[in-house]
């Protein structure tokens, strides 16, 4: 999808706070700082609409966006940021497993890991509740531009194995730095939008 609007419709904290229309929507979720604002970025060709920092913890609200008035992506807090308080990652918990277990217009969640490492157990345990609630999942593994081309291969498999991954997903290379991955990933989402 070539991008030409996108604009932010709110961040919510609450589901009343959801945009009431019928767009499909599709969710990034990842630990803190892998790297899910940059890939809406990316997506869309915008260099900071989706705020990015070097500093974890920066998205803490699902930011609605809305694109060419045809979906919206949802960019979700993410999670494993050492410096949060218990009470506040119950908070976050409720958020997300409210917003991915009761939201009709969701397709898909693109779950995001970074290339480098074995995914986490948080990455493990998201992937898990996603296949439990029957939730599509496009799985990508970003940045890429920081590993040999040499090594790309062994790391996707160790993931995959890490993961348990179902092959029925999709699985995306990915890199914001150097766009590699953005046309498969617009593939996989535009499939998943038009699936009913
Ligand atoms: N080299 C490289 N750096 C990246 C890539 N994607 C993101 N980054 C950097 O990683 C840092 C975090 O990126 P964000 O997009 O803000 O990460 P996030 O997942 O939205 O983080 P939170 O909002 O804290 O959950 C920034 O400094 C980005 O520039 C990538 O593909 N390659
Ligand atoms: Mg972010």
């Amino acid at each position: 999808m070539k991008v030409h609007n996108a604009e932010i419709v709110i961040s919510a904290v609450s589901p009343k706070q959801y945009p009431e229309t019928e767009l499909p929507e599709i969710a990034l979720a990842g630990r803190s700082n892998v790297g899910k604002s940059s890939f809406i970025n990316t997506l869309i060709d915008r260099k900071n609409l989706a705020r990015t920092s070097g500093k974890p913890g920066k998205t803490q609200t699902l930011n609605f966006y809305l694109i060419e008035n045809a979906l919206h992506f949802v960019d979700v807090p993410g999670y494993g940021y050492a410096k949060v308080s218990k009470t506040e990652r119950a908070k976050w918990g409720e958020m997300i497993e409210t917003y991915i277990t009761t939201r009709k217009q969701l397709r898909a969640v693109v779950s995001l890991v970074d290339l480098r490492h074995d995914p986490s157990k948080e990455d493990i345990q998201m992937y898990e509740f996603l296949k439990y609630y029957n939730i599509p999942v496009i799985v990508v593994a970003t940045k890429a531009d920081k590993i040999p081309r040499g090594k790309w291969n062994k790391h996707t498999s160790a993931i995959k194995k890490k993961l348990d991954f179902d092959p029925n997903d999709t699985f995306v290379l990915f890199s914001s730095e150097t766009k590699k991955g953005k046309e498969e990933a617009w593939q996989a989402i535009e499939a998943a939008i038009k699936k009913d």
